[in-house]
């Protein structure tokens, strides 16, 4: 045996797994632990192998076991910094096995990004449905009183997986529900039509969204030229846009969007009726947006806003809640209701015609434990369908259905994705799908095939009693093949009026905005002047009010205005709702004692009305040590008003009251001069004021909304003499999200 011509210090030491440690055996040094066990909030639902066994709990099959380093092969490593060289100063060897190992997984640890839908965040839940659906389909998961585990994608569409979370775009809303009956995928968006009537096109409106293909950008976002030149010509995306540049476009948190099927679905019952519907989810906290200026800082200021509110919210407790609804309408040969065509995906059934019926209740409940495992590999897919629900002829769900498989196979690798943990179905599994790439499974017996005589004949075909999925026998309509669309799915301008004239004059204001805020980022004067013309066709008001923000003429409209009824379902504002979870910050100064009084009552009262109050004040620590000790959760340097839903203000902090500041102030060292206020307090407040955000103070708070030329009749400003009175007013203004009288209803 050869000498080790470099010793290490350490071997001499004696230290359990270096060389020239004396361990006696292989024994490990301390009791051998995982990672630490999940956070209360974090325990995910029960996961079973293809074959349906329970999985995850064995420790010598979890992936993390033993307290030494080792290879991916177990071998033990007694170093990981240093490449195995000739010589400190020498060339490194080939030899080296584990710094080729570590090299060579690093470089292929990145997976392909969803092509759409990269950027997105996800949640484990429960679905506890109501029975009440139970009349019209025979999904045993919507029978009465089942609990269903559930994971739920959020997701924007354009932006690559590390783009800013509030750009405008449609948010994605995929649910997998892991029923007894197999996966049942229900793959919507939050908004309730589609840009294209049909697959094909699904290529060209993703290519003109995404950024230009010579320079890559704009990312993640539709103000470009190639997007607008493709909605003006292909008239149909016309309603989807229009939702685009509403307030749905650029959603407050997941937890308070809406989210919808698109597509009409067939439910099945257990004699065999058939209803055609169409799925909502109906968040428990209301709909709500983030205002464009609003979305736009926040993009720079935190870019994760979304992913972290979401897992936030989960780990304090304050579980997002939807209802799933669904409208239904009578399955009829035309497969219309009211005139509209259901098969049209760039159509809404208005409420006010087909209630939304409550079926059921989602709860997210627990955060991933592993972004990568369950986020980024799941795979949802339109026509992972149980008993009880079955498809319509939308040529738009047609491509989907070819399409969402196809992808996970370059996505994850081959075509056995459904063998990660986190698509795993929660039904036992029996197939006859074999090897291919990452086959995990070890499948026993000598005959995958049907009929057999050498496994026993198994396994065995169901029949509609014991739970087989069968098909609908739709009558096919008799007909030539052709490539087009019906004449009923013509008609691209009048759900877009329908949907203008349902919005409020604030609404309408905002919508104004963002199509000019798109349309000035175009270069082309063809593409500005064709838009101009689509929103002609919808109403004179907003092609007016883009022209005019454009500085170009008004087109005349092509085609007459359709006579719509206005759905007020479709507005955002006018009701009130819960204000868990909704952020309040409080700007004090320890050098104002009474004001500092007034931040221990607003806090108090703040907590137990369900809110979550933030001290903001000059410097980090904790505020008056030596009285009832307040702790500062953001320094002026940090606090952006685009955190807060509010702001309570309990003091006029003075500028430069940085940690020094603040000290000396407090010793007497510096004056404070009560009229000025510092400029990133004066920030907090002028921006809170001017997206409408319910701003209250007391006592010197008041001469500090002075100082910010804040106009003190506004009906945004609280100003009172009691905290707890303040809070109240503050909560009563936060229960419509904003404060709408602050917008300049212009339309
Ligand atoms: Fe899609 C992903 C929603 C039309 C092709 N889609 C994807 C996701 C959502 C939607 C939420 C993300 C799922 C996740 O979180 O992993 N897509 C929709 C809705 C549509 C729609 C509501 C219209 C009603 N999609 C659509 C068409 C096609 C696709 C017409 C193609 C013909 N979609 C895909 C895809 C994606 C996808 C390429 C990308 C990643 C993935 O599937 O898993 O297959």
């Amino acid at each position: 045996m050869t000498a080790n011509p470099n010793p290490d210090p350490a071997a001499e030491s004696g230290v359990p797994g270096r060389p020239g440690a004396k361990p006696s055996s292989l024994e490990e040094p301390t009791q051998p632990h995982g990672p630490l066990p999940p956070k209360p909030d974090q325990s995910g639902p029960e996961t079973v192998s293809p074959t349906g066994q329970a999985t995850g709990e064995d420790p010598a099959r979890s992936a993390q076991s033993g307290a030494y380093l080792t290879t991916a092969q177990g071998v033990r490593l007694y170093e990981s910094d240093h490449s195995l060289k000739a010589g400190s100063r020498g060339p490194v060897l080939l030899q080296d096995h584990h710094l080729r190992e570590k090299i060579t997984h690093f470089d292929h640890e990145r997976i392909p990004e969803r092509v759409v839908h990269a950027r997105g965040a996800a949640a484990h839940g429960v679905f506890r449905s109501y029975g009440t659906a139970s009349r019209l389909t025979k999904a045993a998961f919507l029978g009465d009183d089942v609990e269903t585990p559930v994971f739920v994608r959020f997701s924007t569409v354009l932006g690559s997986r590390g783009s800013a979370d509030t750009v405008r775009d449609t948010r994605g809303f995929a649910t997998k529900f892991y029923t007894e009956e197999g996966t049942f995928d229900l793959v919507g968006n939050n908004i309730p039509v589609f840009f294209i009537q049909d697959a094909v096109k699904f290529p060209d409106v993703i290519h003109a969204g995404k950024p230009h293909p010579d320079r890559e950008i704009p990312q993640a976002q539709s103000a470009h030229d190639t997007f607008w030149d493709f909605v003006s010509l292909h008239t149909e995306a016309t309603h989807h846009t229009l939702w685009n540049m509403s307030d749905r476009g650029i959603p407050r948190s997941f937890r308070m969007m809406e989210g919808f099927g698109v597509h009409t679905f067939r439910l099945v019952a257990q004699d065999g009726g058939t209803t055609l519907v169409k799925f909502h989810w109906k968040p428990r906290l209301g709909v709500h947006s983030l205002v464009w200026e609003e979305a736009q800082l926040v993009a720079g200021m935190d870019p994760d806003f979304h992913r972290r509110d979401l897992f936030d919210a989960i780990e304090a407790g304050a579980y997002p809640e939807w209802e799933l609804g669904v409208q239904t309408f009578p399955d009829t040969p035309e497969q219309t209701f009211e005139g509209i065509d259901l098969l049209d995906p760039t159509k809404i059934v208005p409420e006010e015609l087909a209630p939304v019926q409550p079926v059921g209740l989602l709860t997210l409940n627990a955060n991933t434990k592993n972004f990568f495992a369950e986020t980024e590999q799941v795979a949802f897919h339109p026509g992972h369908l149980v008993p009880g629900i079955d498809i319509t002829d939308d040529p738009l769900l047609a491509g989907r259905l070819f399409s969402y498989l196809d992808t996970q196979i370059s996505r994850l690798g081959g075509p056995n994705f459904a063998q990660l943990p986190i698509n795993r179905p929660h039904a036992p599994v029996n197939d006859m799908l074999r090897d291919g790439m990452h086959q995990t499974a070890v499948h026993t017996g000598v005959a995958p095939y049907r009929p057999n005589s050498l496994d026993g004949g198994c396994p065995f075909l169901a029949g509609a009693d014991t739970g087989a999925y069968i098909e609908t026998p739709v009558q096919i309509p008799t007909s030539n093949k052709v490539r087009e669309a019906p004449q009923s799915f013509g008609d691209h301008f009048g759900q877009p009026r329908l949907f203008w004239l349902s919005m409020t004059p604030t609404e309408r204001e905002h919508i104004i905005a963002a199509y000019t805020f798109e349309l000035s980022k175009c270069y082309e004067q063809a593409v500005k002047e064709r838009a101009l013309t689509v929103l002609a066709n919808i109403d004179p008001v907003l092609c007016e009010g883009v022209a005019a923000g454009l500085g170009l003429p008004v087109p005349p409209a092509t085609v007459p205005f359709a006579d719509v009824r206005p759905s007020p379902a479709l507005s955002q504002l006018g009701a009130t709702w819960p204000l868990d979870g909704r952020v309040i910050g409080i700007v004090a100064d320890e050098n104002d004692a009474a004001g500092m009084e007034a931040v221990r009552a607003f806090r108090a009262a703040a907590l137990s009305a369900g809110t979550v109050p933030l001290v903001i004040a000059a410097a980090g620590g904790v505020l008056d040590a030596e009285g009832d000790a307040v702790a500062v959760q953001r320094t002026f340097a940090a606090a952006r008003s685009t955190e807060f839903d509010a702001l309570y203000v309990a003091a006029c902090p003075a500028p430069g009251l940085d940690a020094q500041g603040a000290r000396d102030a407090k010793a007497g060292h510096i004056a404070t001069d009560a009229a000025s206020l510092d400029p990133r307090v004066a920030l907090l407040l002028t921006e809170a004021y001017r997206h409408g955000k319910a701003v209250g103070c007391t006592g010197e708070g008041a001469t500090a909304l002075e100082a910010a030329r804040l106009p003190m009749d506004a009906p945004v400003l609280v100003v009172g003499d009691d905290a707890g009175q303040v809070l109240s007013e503050l909560a009563g203004l936060l229960g419509s999200h904003r404060v709408w009288q602050r917008f300049p209803a212009a339309v």
